[in-house]
């Protein structure tokens, strides 16, 4: 299996995130990588190759111009108005009756503007690390496209969360619809999404919203309990182009594998010609930030029913917040695909 990888992910390293009422250090940080990198080489898996740079084009496929244009300046306008001696949060938004078509002028508006929560830290270095992760994204695709099996984008930040015009859930740029809509672009006619990410794939779902050539299907963590809350539910078919399975609060693989029978089914049934994971490995056990009972054994089984499917697959890297397990779910579940 091709692995596409980029060491600018240490380009996006935020100080603090506001959680359960108190600013701690970030759980979406460069050591989550370092680990993935270090227990893959470790476990024999072969060297990863760099992102090819295609420029703005892949992601101007799937963003609007405007939020693109925001978050490559971001940073530069944040500095200007409060120094560089914190990360760049909102901290307030629109909210039904208030405007969306002034975007503000000052910087603390504008982060608003563009986003939907206050734990995505915007640094110095988010915007190149953002779009090495987007660049890696695409050329697992382009890898694929050009006759691999199967190709892993190990990248952060990750990116499931961030819509065509939104940052959050500390996603800017959303890899797997990027490469999903990569492979419309070079031809492949019926492509799927599948977000096996503790959290549910909001930015993923709106993108593709009501496209019935990219089928999309998320199995996470109910909204009624869980980020991002205010969407997510079964109820949201997207004219039948979508697929939501919300489970419960310490959902195990007992509860865990007829669910993702269901949604493996119903991307058979819309034969795509191509395949994108969102890997997410925070539904393990011990992640600090989630309530699933996935065991790390769990993901071997995982890969190799999604590998089962047998069509042309780009995973590509989204949450997963325990560094001391994240290696090896990610090794299991890469394995496991690679013997089905
Ligand atoms: N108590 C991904 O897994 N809220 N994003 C965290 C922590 C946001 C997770 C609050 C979680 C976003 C890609
Ligand atoms: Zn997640």
């Amino acid at each position: 299996m091709d692995i596409v990888f980029s060491p600018d992910h240490h380009l996006q390293h935020g100080r603090a995130e506001l959680t359960d009422g108190r600013l701690v250090p970030v759980y979406e940080h460069p050591g989550r990588l370092d680990a993935v990198l270090a227990t893959l080489a470790r476990r024999g898996f072969a060297t990863p190759l760099p992102p090819q740079d295609r420029g703005l084009d892949p992601i101007t496929a799937v963003h609007d111009p405007a939020y693109v244009a925001f978050l490559q300046c971001a940073w530069d306008e944040w500095v200007a108005a409060h120094g560089a001696g914190g990360d760049a949060l909102p901290l307030s938004w629109r909210a039904p009756g208030m405007r969306e078509d002034r975007e503000p002028e000052r910087i603390d508006g504008r982060l608003g503007y563009w986003s939907f929560d206050a734990g995505t830290p915007i640094t110095s270095g988010t915007w190149r690390a953002a779009y090495s992760a987007a660049q890696a994204a695409d050329t697992a695709r382009a890898r694929v496209s050009a006759g691999s099996r199967a190709a892993f984008a190990l990248t952060r930040p990750p990116g499931h969360h961030a819509g065509s015009r939104f940052f959050g859930g500390y996603c800017f740029l959303n890899g797997a619809a990027i490469a999903a809509q990569g492979f419309r672009d070079a031809g492949i006619e019926r492509v799927a999404v599948l977000d096996v990410d503790y959290h549910h794939g909001n930015g993923t779902q709106q993108i593709f919203a009501g496209r019935p050539d990219v089928f999309t299907v998320s199995l996470h963590a109910d909204p009624s309990f869980c980020f991002p809350f205010f969407l997510g539910h079964a109820d949201e078919t997207e004219g039948g182009t979508h697929l939501n399975i919300p489970l419960p609060k310490g959902t195990d693989w007992a509860g865990y594998a007829p669910a993702l029978e269901t949604a493996l089914a119903r991307i058979e049934a819309q034969d795509p010609g191509a395949l994108v994971v969102s890997l997410g490995v925070d539904t393990w056990d011990g992640d600090p930030i989630s309530s699933f009972k996935l065991q790390t054994g769990d993901y071997r089984r995982m890969g190799q029913r999604i590998g089962a499917l047998g069509l042309p697959t780009v995973i590509v890297m989204e949450g997963g917040y325990a560094v001391e397990s994240i290696g090896d779910n990610v090794a299991e579940f890469l394995e496991g695909f690679a013997s089905a």
